[in-house]
């Protein structure tokens, strides 16, 4: 846990931003695998992590602004708890340690609710992401769930928001040391890999070392042969020679904070000719676009710059062509970039997307491209010092999309899709890194990990 004064200083500074009311935080519950007893791993909502620091299941925190009180809200073990957990520490002794005085049990919840809401005082929380609190939210304000999303307080979301965003230096450490932890896993990866090996193989060793270090992964690891197929989970496959491996992996550290890096390498000591011309313009639309980082800087500009450099290098290999401005302007290069160039990334490996991309990614004054690609730019709004966030182009042929687009003759001014028939079974690279915005340009974050072609194969050559 952080020191003390960092959640006092925290609280204090949404009770300034929201002035009144009082603020209901759901801390997340044990979530039954295939029943109760056996659940998933636990993960506390990163809001309640935020403000209250507490790592454990069942609880809610109360900010109640206007008669200055913050109240946790749960219960101690009893005996026939500490027989199967054994003791832990209790609840006020966690909650003075996040400086929090007032311990209610969880019983006194709903009196306490109904008495707010009798007196008239707003109730503001967060839109429930889980089933358990939407019910809990119908049980204690009678707010039916389909109108959850719309009841939530939309000042808490922008003050929460407004808060997270801004990454404190014992957060940047934390994230730091998260991304280093990701950096270990992916050399890992890129040392042992070897034809005959089950992708499964390499996903689990790479688990195992986020798990040893007192982590875990951040986010389900993406370790694959098909790195055309963008969220791609099965690990059945066999590493072949001549294959590329895309792996999108990263830890969050005990205290949650993650870390997200991409790296594409070869199954061959070496990359083919043509893996290695389509790797080269990832890479230098990828350092393109973090040349460009820097506050006032909008990221949908950076991103369109990373399109941009996609499209040129796209045209130099025969595969797109026509004028690459108007190319980008009509979006063909999402043919092969139909994703964001990134996104914040914090106590969440999206940071806060639970309180809706648009309201963390996008200023008010922006409205989101509805243009295939672009569309999915999850952040798109002007940089600023403080902001930590991921660096990811990619270039992926995906056969089924450069089917339907050649069908219906898609932007065939900008696409050479005569030339595409040979690269069906390309597969896909991507290339990410997390960075923090400074007050005259950006930081990469955590220790360096190969990236350039000569770099990759000589780790690969080595191993
Ligand atoms: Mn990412």
């Amino acid at each position: 846990m952080f020191p003390t004064h960092v959640y006092i200083a925290r609280r204090a500074q949404l009770k300034r931003t929201l002035g009144s009311g009082l603020v209901l935080f759901l801390g997340n519950r044990e979530v039954g695998m295939n029943y109760l007893a056996n659940p998933y791993p636990f993960r506390q909502d990163s809001t309640f992590l935020y403000y209250f620091g507490i790592d454990r299941p069942n609880l809610v925190a109360v900010i109640d602004i206007e008669h200055d009180r913050e109240i946790l809200f749960g219960d101690d073990l009893k005996i026939e708890d500490i027989i199967w957990m054994g003791h832990q520490p209790s609840l006020s002794e966690q909650a003075e340690a996040v400086g929090v005085r007032e311990v209610l049990p969880m019983r006194r919840l709903l009196s306490f609710l109904k008495r707010t809401r009798r007196q008239g005082q707003l109730i503001h929380f967060l839109p429930p992401y889980r089933a358990e609190h939407v019910l809990a939210l119908k049980d204690w304000l009678n707010i039916a769930p389909q109108k959850q999303k719309a009841s939530a307080s939309e000042a808490l979301i922008r003050a929460v928001v407004a808060q997270r965003s801004y990454k404190s230096d014992e957060e940047v450490a934390e994230i730091e040391r998260a991304v280093n932890l990701s950096v270990e896993m992916h050399m890992a990866a890129m040392r042992s890999a070897r034809p005959g090996h089950l992708e499964a193989e390499l996903a689990g060793m790479v688990e195992g070392i986020a798990l040893s270090a007192g982590g875990r992964p951040a986010y389900p690891i993406i370790l694959t042969v098909n790195g055309q197929i963008l969220h791609n989970h099965y690990h059945g496959n066999k590493l072949e020679p001549g294959q590329l491996v895309l792996g999108d992996f990263g830890a969050e550290t005990s205290l949650h904070y993650a870390g997200d890096l991409t790296r594409t390498f070869p199954v061959s000591p070496r990359f083919t000719t043509r893996q290695r011309d389509i790797y080269q313009v990832v890479l230098d639309a990828q350092l393109h676009a973090l040349s460009l980082l820097r506050p006032g800087v909008r990221y949908l500009d950076v991103h369109l710059a990373a399109a941009h450099r996609i499209a040129e290098g796209l045209k130099a290999l025969g595969l797109m062509q026509g004028d690459t401005e108007e190319a980008v302007a009509h979006g063909a290069h999402a043919l092969f970039f139909p994703h964001g160039l990134g996104h914040m990334l914090g106590l969440d490996v999206h940071d806060m997307e639970n309180l809706g991309e648009d309201r963390v990614g996008y200023s008010e004054s922006q409205r989101r491209s509805t243009q295939f690609g672009t569309a999915y730019l999850r952040l798109a709004r002007e940089l600023e010092p403080g902001f930590v966030l991921t660096v990811e182009p990619g270039i992926y042929f995906i056969p089924s999309l450069i089917q339907q687009w050649k069908r219906k003759e898609h932007c065939a001014a900008f696409i050479n899709y005569k030339a595409l028939d040979r690269y069906r079974s390309f597969g896909g690279i991507r290339i990410e890194d997390n960075v923090l915005i400074t007050k005259t340009g950006y930081r990469l974050l955590g220790e360096p990990l190969p990236k350039s072609v000569a770099s990759i194969e000589a780790l690969r050559a080595a191993s």
